[in-house]
């Protein structure tokens, strides 16, 4: 009698949907918490109702906190961080940097998604009333939805020492099932424009948020 050999393949493989890509909705956030990267990451409170994160500029390496994009405009070494800091209904977030170029001033904000290889990957901004005609691209540039009390602008202007510090702070809290991931930093101050609303130059540099 002859034996038949059985080959039983996967049906199917998954991949998993965090493939540093751009340009995707605002919603990765499901994805289980992972170990904070090695790095100086010192997750506070859970990320959505409270959060920090301190990173050290360099070149995008996997796990990396703060990424560089553009080394003369946020150079490696310069440090930033962030604190997200819920006060009763409402939440305060902070921004602090160190060493950026002296005198110069940046765009700032707060993005949906992790940092990655490219300034894309951190996504569009957080919105607290989602823009419901934005998408990956075209992004929300509708005033009245791209606008600092339904986003977390934190733009700042260096001193002397390119350092800076700034804060914004919003009736709301976040939405625990898309908290922010990120903190970009922009080349230019943000625009407030019709059809720019939001849009602050090149993304610079990237802080990740503990998720
Ligand atoms: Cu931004």
């Amino acid at each position: 009698m002859r034996r038949r050999a059985v080959l039983v393949l996967p049906a199917l493989v998954l991949l998993p949907a965090v493939l540093a890509g751009c340009g995707d909705d605002a919603r990765d956030d499901a994805v289980p918490a992972v170990s904070a990267p090695a790095g100086a990451v010192a997750p506070t409170g859970g990320g959505t109702a409270g959060a920090t994160a301190t990173g050290t500029f360099a070149p995008y390496a996997a796990g990396a906190t703060a990424v560089t994009y553009d080394p003369a405009l946020v150079p490696p070494g310069a440090v930033a961080t962030v604190t997200l800091s819920p006060a009763g209904s409402g939440t305060t977030v902070r921004l602090a940097v160190t060493r950026l170029q002296p005198g110069r001033g940046y765009g700032a904000h707060l993005h949906v998604k992790p940092c990655g290889p490219t300034g894309d990957a951190a996504g569009p901004h957080y919105q607290h009333h989602p823009d419901p005609a934005a998408s990956a691209s075209p992004p929300s540039v509708d005033p009245s939805y791209a606008n600092p009390a339904n986003e977390v602008w934190l733009d700042f202007t260096t001193d002397g020492s390119g350092d800076a510090t700034t804060t914004a702070t919003q009736p709301w809290t976040f939405d625990p099932a898309r908290a922010p991931r990120s903190v970009i930093i922009h080349a230019q101050p943000t625009k407030t424009a019709p059809g720019v609303a939001g849009t602050a130059g090149a993304r610079l540099g990237c802080l990740t948020l503990p998720g």
